[in-house]
């Protein structure tokens, strides 16, 4: 599947990419692993959590350490026993001085993750906030689980015998959770409340049912955030196929404009050579117009994406050539003879610059190429996944 979609964009038939993701987005996103973060304080019952996901005993040999001291050390994955390419990573704890925390510190590196399940006993505090901040400035999102209900519930009882309503008390955690995400400037924040021992009660099976309905869409946020990287390779390969294609037009505009032509000539060839390598990597007018009309976007929305070498930068890059052009008027104005020194220093100047300029632009073509592609999979039009 992936691979089909990566043969299309190395052929520059960009809408043809997109058909493979559109046609049957379930498939092509499940291949797409998911790799869930579980983080929090130390002893929130983080590790716990995962055993419950998994439905593991914390005497299973398969499943993760707990304990009442610091347990985990180490970030270690498991796999969802379910969800296709569900992986849940348990993290050491976080925050709170305690012995030892430097070590865990300097592996605790956040940036591979995908999605993330803040796990927070008793009170929001710090930690929390620092880790929906350190989440969100990665453009990642998150959910919020609240362990260890039934210690709040029986610790609630205990308090007011007389007053205590299990769903009160559920409500009132909910909403004070909620309403610290909120103040962290957390749209609509996912929280859920629930005991680890009983993991068919409280929120759980909501968020089970809830990591299951999202799978699709936190699978397709997980793939975009992956698609420079994914594209890399595939466009690296393109950039050398259209070097090597296009090189006798190269070679040729390198003699062109690396002799002291006037000023104007390189940026209509540069033009030219732009227009072949868009052409080449499905970054033409029409190509667009059929992949806008592919994924139901506007032509002028995907076009907005492409950042490479305009005409602006264009003009920018032939400045050089005028020291040029004034050696060559003074020299012949001077001695009235042929400008030998300034065609020399005109063509020094030139065949340099034309040569970074033309390799530029087909880098910039590649670039725009994974740009293009990653507004293209943004879910905002109509037939977008
Ligand atoms: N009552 C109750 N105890 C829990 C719950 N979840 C975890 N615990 C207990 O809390 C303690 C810490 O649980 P862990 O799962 O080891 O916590 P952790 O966050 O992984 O701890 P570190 O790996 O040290 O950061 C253990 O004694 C668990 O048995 C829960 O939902 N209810
Ligand atoms: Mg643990």
């Amino acid at each position: 599947m992936v691979e089909d979609f990566e043969v299309a964009i190395s052929q520059g038939q960009l809408a043809d990419s997109m058909s493979h993701v559109l046609a049957k987005p379930l498939p092509f996103f499940n291949s797409t692993p998911l790799h869930i973060a579980v983080v929090g304080e130390p002893g929130s019952g983080k590790s716990s959590f995962i055993n419950a996901m998994l439905g593991l005993r914390a005497n299973d040999p398969r499943a993760a350490a707990t304990g009442i001291q610091m347990t985990t050390v180490q970030v270690k994955d498991y796999p969802h026993p379910t969800l296709p390419q569900v992986i849940l990573w348990d993290h050491p704890g976080r925050g709170m001085a305690t012995f030892g925390e430097d070590k865990f510190e300097k592996k605790d590196d956040l940036t591979h993750f995908d999605f993330f399940v803040i796990v927070g006993s008793q009170r929001f505090r710090s930690t929390h906030s620092d880790l929906v901040r350190e989440i969100q400035d990665m453009g990642k999102s998150f959910y919020f689980v609240r362990t260890k209900a039934d210690l709040d519930l029986s610790a609630a009882k205990r308090q007011q015998p007389s007053d205590y309503s299990e769903k009160k008390v559920l409500l009132h955690i909910q909403e004070d959770c909620k309403e610290c995400l909120v103040r962290e400037g957390v749209r609509d924040p996912q929280v859920f409340i629930v005991s680890n021992w009983e993991a068919d009660c409280f929120d759980f099976p909501l968020l089970q049912e809830t990591l299951k309905n999202d799978l699709l869409r936190l699978k397709r946020q997980a793939f975009l955030l992956r698609f420079p990287s994914i594209c890399l390779p595939t466009l690296e390969k393109k950039k050398t196929t259209v070097k090597e294609k296009i090189w006798t037009r190269r070679l040729c505009l390198l003699i062109a404009l690396g002799s002291p032509v006037p000023f104007l000539l390189p940026i209509f060839l540069f033009r030219k050579f732009r227009s072949w390598c868009f052409l080449d990597f499905g970054l033409d007018d029409p190509s667009l117009a059929a992949l806008a009309q592919r994924v139901g976007k506007t032509s002028t929305a995907l076009k907005a994406a492409m950042q490479s070498l305009g005409m602006f930068s264009a003009i920018l890059w032939v400045l050089p050539d005028l020291v040029g052009l004034s050696v060559m008027a003074y020299e012949y104005h001077r001695w009235e003879h042929f400008p030998i020194f300034g065609c020399l220093l005109s063509g020094g100047i030139s065949l340099p610059r034309t040569y970074f300029m033309l390799q530029k632009c087909i880098s910039g073509a590649a670039d725009d190429t994974q740009r293009v592609l990653s507004k293209a999979l943004e879910a905002e039009g109509k037939k977008s996944i």
